[in-house]
């Protein structure tokens, strides 16, 4: 059974994956950790304060709790990074040396997401390959693209078992994205729903990968699962559900709530973050190396998305 540390785990993706991996491996076998408090996740299960810029932090946690995984989600996203790089830096790659190095020391495994930021505008931007050229022009995808190598370096040096994904745009409604680029792609169903209008940010005819948060669960589980013989990539895999622009989104909207409207106020650095990125990646190698696969496509998202925000806002 695995006994697993995740950093921020009070993020977007944290809040939902530290409630899978609890399903999956066991309440007291997760140790959700994050800068800021959280009483309802107190309830729920072991959660520490832990600031991942302090190496020392990192290391008595899972010491404490004697565990054998890290996932290391504690980051500053792109958009946010933009707007304060220093502090992007300084969370994203003094938190990942640190986090990786207890690894090292204590001989765990570790898995932390890359992105599609990880690649710039001189990358292929149609069908991505897995390798490609890499040179981001925001601090957030020179941070991912520097994971990626400090992840590598970490296994191939040290024979530290990384692991990663780059996530496209990640679709969620149980706790709110983190101040990315592709976060339009989540707020445009909590808008329709409430206005039945929404302004996009990111104009028309962007289009970007995307995934839908259960996909994105499963594919980290299996992942961190598969036999390590199998992984020629390690750090990380190009995983994609679907590729969109905001009017795509709008389409499958309307045919839920027909009233929706959509238009365009583009913010122009979340704009050339986005023109920066690839359309389409290629996932072939996901596949072929460990059985990626995805459940929900963006009609089937769609559904789910506003079904769920109905509920929840009652
Ligand atoms: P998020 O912004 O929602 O959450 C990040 C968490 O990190 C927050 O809870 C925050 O409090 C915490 N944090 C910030 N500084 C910290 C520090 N110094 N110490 C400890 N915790 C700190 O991010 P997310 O969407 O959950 O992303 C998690 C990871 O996945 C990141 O590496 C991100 O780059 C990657 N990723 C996310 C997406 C996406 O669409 N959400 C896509 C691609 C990659
Ligand atoms: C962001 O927009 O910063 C993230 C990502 C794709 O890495 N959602």
């Amino acid at each position: 059974m695995k006994r697993i540390l995740v950093t921020g785990a009070l993020g977007q993706i944290g809040t939902e994956l530290v409630n899978k991996l609890r399903d999956v491996y066991g309440t007291l076998n997760v140790i959700a950790t994050d800068i800021r408090a959280d009483d309802a996740v107190k309830e729920k299960g072991p959660i520490e304060l832990v600031d991942v810029t302090d190496g020392s932090a990192i290391f008595q946690c899972a010491v404490k709790y004697r565990v054998d995984t890290i996932i290391h989600l504690a980051s500053i996203l792109s958009a946010k990074a933009e707007t304060a790089p220093r502090l992007a830096w300084d969370v994203n790659m003094v938190g990942l040396i640190n986090a990786i190095e207890v690894a090292r020391e204590l001989d765990l495994q570790f898995f932390t997401p890359s992105s599609i930021g990880a690649f710039g505008p001189s990358t292929p931007k149609n069908n991505t390959p897995q390798v490609t050229l890499q040179r981001p022009t925001t601090m957030y995808g020179i941070s991912k693209v520097a994971g990626e190598l400090l992840c590598d370096y970490y296994f191939k040096r040290f024979g530290v078992d990384t692991r990663g994904l780059r996530f496209p745009g990640l679709i969620s409604y149980l706790a709110p994205p983190g101040g990315g680029t592709t976060d339009y792609a989540v707020e445009i169903y909590y808008h329709a729903v409430k206005n039945k209008t929404y302004k996009s940010y990111i104009a028309e005819g962007t289009a970007m990968d995307m995934m839908y948060m259960p996909d994105a669960l499963n594919a980290i589980i299996t992942l961190m699962e598969a036999n390590p013989e199998k992984l020629v990539h390690r750090n990380a895999y190009n995983v994609s559900s679907f590729s969109a622009a905001p009017e795509d989104f709008a389409r499958v909207i309307k045919k839920h709530i027909p009233a929706f409207t959509l238009d365009y106020q583009v913010d122009p650095i979340r704009q050339s973050i986005a023109d920066s990125w690839p359309n389409v990646i290629d996932c072939s190698e996901a596949v072929s190396d460990w059985k990626f696969r995805v459940e929900y496509d963006l009609e089937k998202l769609s559904k789910d998305m506003l079904a769920k925000i109905k509920r929840d806002l009652g």
